[in-house]
């Protein structure tokens, strides 16, 4: 058979553990793996823990290798990610974009460096009671609007999701992300991104969105890790 013993007992071990394994577009999927950089984690399914790791840029198998496929999108349009199986832990759902710098392609670049902004985040309703919710939960695809005035051009587009049910201590938050190779037109290219952060670098461990006591005392308020999210 195709799987070995050892990654059907990963598998079994993953318990509610991801992974973000392809685009949906315009109604149309892609293969696992084609539009979206292979990560470390697509048979264990599990976080990054450290968020000081070279795994927070993209979660690269083999860092250097690219996805097949670059997806084209239109600013203002929304891009998918399936999630292999679904996003089984509490916490937010961020959606960061780099832009490719002249004389790369979204397949050669390695998304190191200062160039990130952050296009989306969310966070819970309930807090201050003991039914605290998060709207990513139990999804099996997240979605985010590209910005409508975005500037034209190869993009990496960055999904990341916080588990926080272990995250009172350092280092018990978990980090699941993948990174899609994607080409955007119709931008107005009016888009101030602000300053941009580098992955890792932009969290801290101790950040009070990373290390955080989701259940007990119950928490009144959360911050969501990195920079702000840009507008239009
Ligand atoms: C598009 O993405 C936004 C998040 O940026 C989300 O709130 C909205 O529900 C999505 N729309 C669709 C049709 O998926
Ligand atoms: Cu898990």
């Amino acid at each position: 058979m195709k799987f070995s013993t050892s990654v059907l007992l990963a598998a079994a071990g993953a318990q509610a553990h991801y992974t973000f394994t392809a685009t949906i577009y315009n109604g149309a999927k892609s293969a696992e793996w084609e539009t979206v950089r292979l990560t470390e984690n697509r048979y264990s399914h599990g976080p990054v823990t450290d968020v000081n790791s070279p795994m927070m840029t993209c979660y690269e198998l083999n860092p250097g290798t690219p996805a097949s496929k670059t997806l084209s999108v239109t600013a203002g349009s929304n891009v998918s990610f399936v999630v292999d199986t679904n996003v089984g832990h509490p916490g937010p759902l961020m959606f960061y974009m780099a832009k490719v710098p002249a004389g790369q392609t979204a397949a050669s670049f390695n998304g190191k460096g200062e160039v990130w902004f952050k296009i989306y985040q969310d966070g819970p309703t309930g807090l201050g009671t003991q039914s605290i919710k998060w709207p990513s939960d139990g999804k099996s695809q997240v979605s985010v609007q590209i910005p409508s005035c975005i500037a034209n051009g190869e993009y990496l587009l960055r999904v990341e999701h916080i588990a926080l049910h272990s995250a009172a201590s350092i280092g018990g938050a978990q980090l699941y992300l993948s990174c899609a190779q994607i080409s955007v037109t119709g931008g107005t290219g009016t888009l101030n991104t602000g300053s941009l952060v580098s992955f890792p670098g932009a969290y801290k461990a101790t950040d009070p969105g990373i290390q955080f006591q989701l259940y007990w005392p119950t928490p009144t308020s959360y911050i969501v890790p990195g920079p702000a999210v840009v507008k239009c």
